[in-house]
């Protein structure tokens, strides 16, 4: 399988896009190489990990051609960086939401021609892919939403509006009633600016089908989350990562489904007592901000030491699926009321106080069997990084072993967070 793998490349599509095609070019050898040694180089996957290798296959043709077809049927194609936008309504609206964060260091510098360097590696990442013409994604949207999280964002918008139409949602940074007023305002906004696309006023049927859609999405990742918590795990902590990140340009149905086949493999192989390593395997829960693609550092470093991550609690992980939208609204104004309830519940370090987190870390912890917590941040995350310590208290009060990096996508850093990750197995083995 691992020689037969290859990232397909499409440059007739790329050109009609209006990308740097000549540079582009280089980037699905790079990815089919990372892929093979990362990913297909593991002894024993589950079988149904082929569907995920083949939308990996497929990042820059398949699926683009794809939401090439659906954007000339009319449909809104809507970019984001964050999980506070709700794609509910993005789907109800017969559209495609696509998650566009940057996870790659090929674009830093693009970026960084125009914008500080000591800002998130994942938000220079972003802007590079759209100022040098190499993504898809970003060449396709019709638009994209950002948010007002955090300074690194909410400034950077005001640049990339410059490079492709740029809707900004205003997140509150606290959760009191006022603010959920302010944000059930900004939820409304972002219905009529999806609408304005389409031409159409999605409606309460329309809105109860997004839900469902995403619900089940969410759903069928919460299942897949539990079954690796078994000891020994069924699955690797790498390969949960990269369906995470394929959650975000998947097709929802088609993606649900997938997940649900894969569930059904899993439960085969925890009955069978077949894992992806032995149950003595040091087992490591992830916290902290997200692993955009192809950002696949940290797990890579922590399995190949010899253990394995049994939980993201992340944006791309589970602060992105473990809560639902109650299905039951009687009318348009109470979906929207539930879809702000639940997008609400995220607990992204950019509110204040944000102590529900903490209290998730460790329901987290206790729920995937996990042994040590590695608290991941990316460079100049403040938010993050500061609330490392209250986590770090936290997991300190009660013996978890634990343990905060900062990093970015650069390979610099790399010997020695694996020395500094080796001792921490180390420590947990004890
Ligand atoms: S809800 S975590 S997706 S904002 S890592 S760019 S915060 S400096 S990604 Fe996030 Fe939404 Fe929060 Fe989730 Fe800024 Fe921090 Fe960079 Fe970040």
């Amino acid at each position: 399988m691992s020689d037969a793998f290859e990232v397909k490349s499409d440059p007739g599509l790329w050109e009609k896009l209006g990308m740097d095609v000549e540079r582009f070019s280089g980037m699905p050898p790079m990815l089919t190489n990372a892929y093979r040694n990362i990913f297909l180089s593991q002894k024993n996957r589950p079988e149904r990990m082929a569907y995920f290798d083949d939308m990996v296959a497929n990042i820059h043709t398949g699926r683009i051609q794809e939401i090439c077809d659906a954007k000339e049927g009319g449909k809104p194609v809507i970019g984001t960086f964050c999980v506070y936008v709700p794609e509910e309504l993005v789907v109800a609206a017969g559209g495609i939401c696509i998650g566009l964060c940057g996870g790659a260091q090929g674009s830093i510098g693009d970026a960084e021609k125009i914008l500080p360097r000591n800002i998130c590696p994942m938000v220079k990442s972003a802007f590079g892919f759209k100022v040098g013409k190499i993504c898809p994604y970003f060449q396709v949207v019709d638009l994209v939403y950002g948010e007002t999280t955090c300074d690194a964002k909410k400034k950077t918008w005001e640049l990339l509006d410059r490079y492709v139409p740029t809707h900004v949602m205003e997140i509150p940074q606290m959760k009191r009633e006022r603010d959920k007023r302010l944000w059930m305002e900004e939820v409304k906004d972002f219905k009529v600016a999806v609408d304005r696309i389409t031409g159409n006023e999605t409606d309460f049927e329309a809105v109860a089908g997004g839900i469902r859609t995403i619900n089940a999405k969410r759903a069928a990742l919460q299942r897949l989350n539990a079954l690796r918590h078994h000891n020994p795990s069924p699955i690797s902590g790498r390969d949960m990562l990269i369906i995470q990140q394929i959650a975000f340009y998947d097709e929802p149905v088609r993606f649900t489904e997938k997940v649900h086949e894969l569930c059904d493999e899993l439960e085969k192989r925890v009955q069978d007592g077949v894992a992806i390593a032995p149950k003595e395997t040091p087992r490591i829960l992830v916290s902290g901000t997200p692993m955009a693609l192809p950002n696949w550092k940290l797990h890579y470093i922590i399995e190949s030491a010899g253990a394995v991550v049994v939980n993201e609690e992340s944006c791309i992980g589970t602060r992105y699926y473990k809560d639902l939208i109650d299905e039951g609204s009687a009318d348009l104004d109470q979906q929207v009321e539930r879809l702000t309830e639940r997008y609400m519940k995220i607990d992204c370090s950019c509110f204040t106080p944000n102590d529900d987190r903490i209290d998730q870390v460790i329901r987290e912890f206790e729920a995937s069997g996990a042994e040590g917590v590695i608290d991941y941040c990316l460079q100049f995350c403040h938010t993050y990084n500061i609330e490392a310590v209250k986590l770090r208290e936290a997991c300190e009060a009660r013996g978890i072993p634990f343990m905060a990096i900062e990093t970015d996508y650069s390979p610099d850093d790399v010997g020695q967070l694996q020395t500094r990750v080796e001792a921490f197995i180390e420590q947990i083995k004890g």
